[in-house]
Order: structure tokens, then sequence, then C-alpha cells
């Protein structure tokens, strides 16, 4: 059980990856009290030099015991190996927040995104699962539509970054960019087709209802958060060739009447979340602006003009930060403030 502490010590399970790396700077960005920490990752980056608090640490090999002293560990290296090692962490002692689907939907773990239901993470917990980084940020800009006007139904198509599926993946749209314009083959590892130049409409695994694996994390993780399964979600999820940050063209329908202005003014006194939102000066939220930052930008907020209780909305985030690490170190925030308190 995590225990009151003016230092902790915090491991990174996955440190090496394009979320691992994140969490190390973000760690250090928002001043975390961290004591010790331990990079881990596999076997092929041991003694590899991560930069973090203004020096270096050095990457350990993920193993059974590399949790030893561990208060609080940050699991980002995929699903199975949350699997095997998470248990692992927890009867060390730490608290684990994991980035993986691996617990998302388990009974007794809460799936926390702090400014949306941080009431969901009871003490003492012992593992905390980090939403999908599509679900993350349209939760933040439904929560507060959901208090005001009872959601009903949300249409979502997503326009997923590459780095959504890490590095490998970065490199692989840079590469195929290049190859195209070189008019040379385009070489495929990561996903099925080219995705330079080109619109994937496949994300993680189809299932067998002809949705794919990310679809319904939308539908599940979106009713667990905001602890309503009266809620329909309706997904679509694209993979764009963009490199960081996921946008969404949202549909929200609410059982109140609902009104663009008002839902405006309602979502830029949010925190977490920016309003941009002037189509007269072409300003709405880009992904690439988006990159690298904070917030979860909302803009095209507009009425549907073929439904009374009806909006549209565009929203963007950085998927490795909002979507993945920060949410992440947002949890740690929240655990240990639990404690000072
Ligand atoms: P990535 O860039 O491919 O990095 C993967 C990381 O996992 C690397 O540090 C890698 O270490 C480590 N790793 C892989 N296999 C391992 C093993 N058997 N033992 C120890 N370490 C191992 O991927 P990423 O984008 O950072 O994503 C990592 C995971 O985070 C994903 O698989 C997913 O579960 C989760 N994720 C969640 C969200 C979200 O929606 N919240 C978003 C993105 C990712 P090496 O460098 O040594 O290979
Ligand atoms: N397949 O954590 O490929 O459930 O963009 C996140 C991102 C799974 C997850 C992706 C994925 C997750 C992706």
């Amino acid at each position: 059980m995590l225990k009151k502490k003016d230092r902790y010590t915090v491991a990174v399970a996955g440190a090496t990856g394009a979320v691992g790396r994140r969490m190390l700077s973000i760690l250090e960005e928002r001043a975390f009290p961290v004591g010790r920490l331990r990079a881990l990752a596999s076997a092929r980056s041991v003694g590899q030099k991560l930069p973090f608090a203004g020096g270096e640490v050095s990457v350990e090999e993920l193993r059974e015991d590399a949790f030893e002293g561990v208060d609080i560990a940050l699991f980002s290296a995929g699903g199975g190996v949350s699997q095997e090692f998470a248990p692992h962490a927890v009867r060390h002692g730490a608290v684990v927040i994991d980035n993986s689907s691996a617990f998302r939907m388990d009974k007794d773990v809460p799936l926390v995104v702090p400014e949306v239901n941080p009431e969901a993470l009871k003490n003492p917990v012992t593992l905390v699962a980090n939403p999908n980084c599509s679900t993350i940020q349209m939760v933040v800009a439904l929560k507060p539509l959901h208090d005001h006007y009872r959601i009903r139904r949300v249409v979502v198509s997503t326009y997923q970054s590459v780095s959504g599926s890490g590095q490998k993946a970065i490199d692989e749209l840079l590469a195929q960019s290049r190859q195209a314009l070189a008019g040379e083959p385009l070489e495929k590892r990561v996903y099925p087709h080219p995705i330079a130049f080109n619109c994937l409409p496949h994300i993680d695994v189809f299932l067998d209802s002809g949705y794919t694996k990310e679809e319904m994390k939308m539908v599940n993780e979106t009713r667990k958060i905001l602890a309503d399964n009266t809620i329909e979600v309706c997904p679509t999820t694209v993979r764009v060739p963009v490199l960081y940050a996921h946008s969404e063209a949202v549909n929200v329908e609410t059982e109140k009447n609902i009104d663009a202005a008002e839902v405006r003014a309602l979502l830029a006194r949010q925190p977490g979340i920016e309003v941009v939102d002037r189509p007269e000066a072409n300003a709405y939220p880009l992904a690439r602006d988006a990159a690298g930052r904070d917030p979860v930008y909302v803009g095209r907020i507009r009425a549907d003009l073929t439904r009374k209780n009806a909006v549209n909305l565009w929203i963007v985030a950085d998927n490795l930060r909002k979507g993945a690490a920060l949410n992440a170190v947002q949890i740690a925030e929240l655990l240990i403030r639990r404690l000072a308190n």
C-alpha cells in the first residue's frame, strides 16, 4: 500500500518507448516528487541512457524483482507485459498505474481521468488503469455536457496519429513518406497497408461484430468512466498519416435542450480544456498545434441542423501526453495528494 513520503521511488516499465519517454519528461516537468527513478525496458535496452531531471538514468531490465522498494509503477510496455509483471509490482507493495488495455474493464480496477472521475480512485488501491487515448480526450469534453444535458448518444469518427502504435509506426510513416516522394515502393511493417498519403479504417484487431477492438474500447470505457451504461456510443476509428495528436469529429445527442453557444462557454470554463473556435479567423484545433501540449482542444462547436438536442464538436489532443503519459502522471498526483490530506 502507498504510504505518504517526501519523495517516492517511481518505476517506468517501457521507459524507452514513445509513451515511456514522455512519462519521464512529464514527471520532470511537473516536478513530481521522485526520489529514485527506475527506467525499465526489455533486455535489448539495458544500459541505454535516458534523460531525466537534468541528468540521465540507465535502463534496467524489467524483471520480477525490479520492483523492490518501488512505491509507484507506471506501466507502458503493452498488455502482455502488464499482465505478466504488474502482479509482481503489486506483490512488492507498489501501486501500479497501467497504460495498457489489459485491466481497464476489470470490475475492481478504477479507470480514471482526473478531470472527469477522480472519485473512482478510492484508497487503498493497488492497480489503476489509464484509459485508451481516444476515449480520454473525448470524455474530458463529454463530462460537462453529460452533467448539464444528460448525453444519450455519441457518434464519433477518429483521426488517429501513428504515434499511438509506438515508435516503429512513427518511423514507418516517415520512411514511407520519403519513399512515396522518391517514387519508390512503400515498405510495410507495422500496418497492413501503406499509411503514407492514406487513411486506414482499422485500429487494433477486428472482432466478430465487424467493429475493431479500438472502437469497442471507446464504447465500453466511456460508459465506465462516466458511470452510465445508458450512453450509446457509435464509433469509427481511423488511422491517418499524422505523427502526433488524435482528432475526433463527435456528434453528441442529449436529453435536455442543448445550445452551441452555451456549450462553448461551458467547455471554456473546464480545467484541462482549451476552446479554439473562431471560424472567422480560421481558428480551430489542429493536431500540429496540440502536439507537445497538455490541454484537450475543442472547436467547431455547432448545432446539429438535423436534430434539436444535438451538437457537433471537433476534439484534438496529444495522444502520447493527455492520451497516455500525462494522464498517468496526473493519476499518480491524485494518489499522493490523497495521502497528504
Ligand atoms: P513503443 O514505442 O513500441 O515502446 C514499447 C516499450 O515497451 C519499450 O520501452 C519496450 O522496450 C518495452 N517493451 C516491449 N516489450 C517488452 C518486454 N517483453 N519486456 C520489457 N519491456 C518491453 O510503444 P508505446 O507507444 O510507448 O506504447 C507502449 C504501450 O502503452 C502500448 O503497447 C499500449 O499498451 C500502451 N499505450 C496506451 C495508450 C493509451 O491509449 N492510453 C497509448 C499508447 C500506448 P525496448 O525499447 O527495450 O524494446
Ligand atoms: N492499438 O492502449 O494503435 O488500448 O493507436 C492505444 C493505442 C491500443 C490501447 C493504437 C492501440 C491502445 C493503440
